[in-house]
């Protein structure tokens, strides 16, 4: 498997952005110090994901930080990502791990210990958990307990992001809690000064956790 760090997970959301602002943003991101980097494209072609992954692929490359592709693993072999984000809806990770290999880092969503504990045994490499709080990201979720976020931390052995309407006022929550780190998308995408924003939650993070 290829090393990652999912201290700070930035998950991007291009909707009302030209292409050029958000890789802007996106690049100000990797400059900021984002660990990992996930495109997430819910409206897209397969065309129209293959082409913006290949960009924003480029900036990911120049510092070196790897790149997840949500949902699609079509999209991410065409484009040759990293890795690849799953959810309980998406391709089953063992089926996934087996077309995609051993080298490919492949994530899950998952919000019960059961669920966790299933993708870690199909092949998964790490987890989101969330959503901790409500959040303005257009996504189908529901809330997850920080006890329950506690619990799937305990239960597998591999690295656990929590997710969901998180930022800098409310991350303190997961204090005490064996995160791995935090998965953000409004906290960095929508930032006035989005590098600044980057560099102060990648210090709360380490805080965090020590
Ligand atoms: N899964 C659970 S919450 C969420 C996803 C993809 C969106 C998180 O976005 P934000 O803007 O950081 O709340
Ligand atoms: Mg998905």
């Amino acid at each position: 498997m290829r090393n990652f760090d999912t201290t700070l997970y930035f998950i991007t959301d291009s909707t009302g952005f030209s292409e050029e602002e958000f890789l802007r943003r996106t690049e100000e991101a990797l400059k900021g110090g984002v660990s990992l980097l996930q495109l997430r494209e819910k409206d897209k072609t397969t065309r129209e994901y293959i082409s913006l992954a290949k960009k924003v692929h480029k900036l990911t490359k120049k510092y070196n930080v790897p790149l997840i592709i949500d949902d699609r693993i079509d999209v991410a072999l065409a484009m040759g990502a990293e890795g690849v984000h799953l959810g309980q809806s998406d391709m089953p990770i063992d089926i996934a791990r087996r077309i995609l290999g051993d080298d490919f880092i492949i994530g899950a969503t998952t919000k019960t210990v059961s669920q966790a504990l299933e993708a870690y045994k199909q092949g998964a490499d790490y987890l989101g958990v969330g959503a901790i709080y409500p959040t303005t990201t257009k996504v189908k979720t529901v809330l997850t307990s920080t006890e329950t976020l506690d619990a799937i931390c305990k239960a597998v052995p591999i690295p656990v992001n929590a997710i969901g309407g998180l930022n800098k006022s409310n991350i303190n929550v997961l204090e005490k809690i064996p995160i791995a780190g935090i998965c953000v998308v409004s906290a960095i995408m929508k930032a006035d000064n989005v590098k600044a924003e980057t560099e102060t939650l990648l210090t709360l993070t380490k805080e965090l956790r020590k």
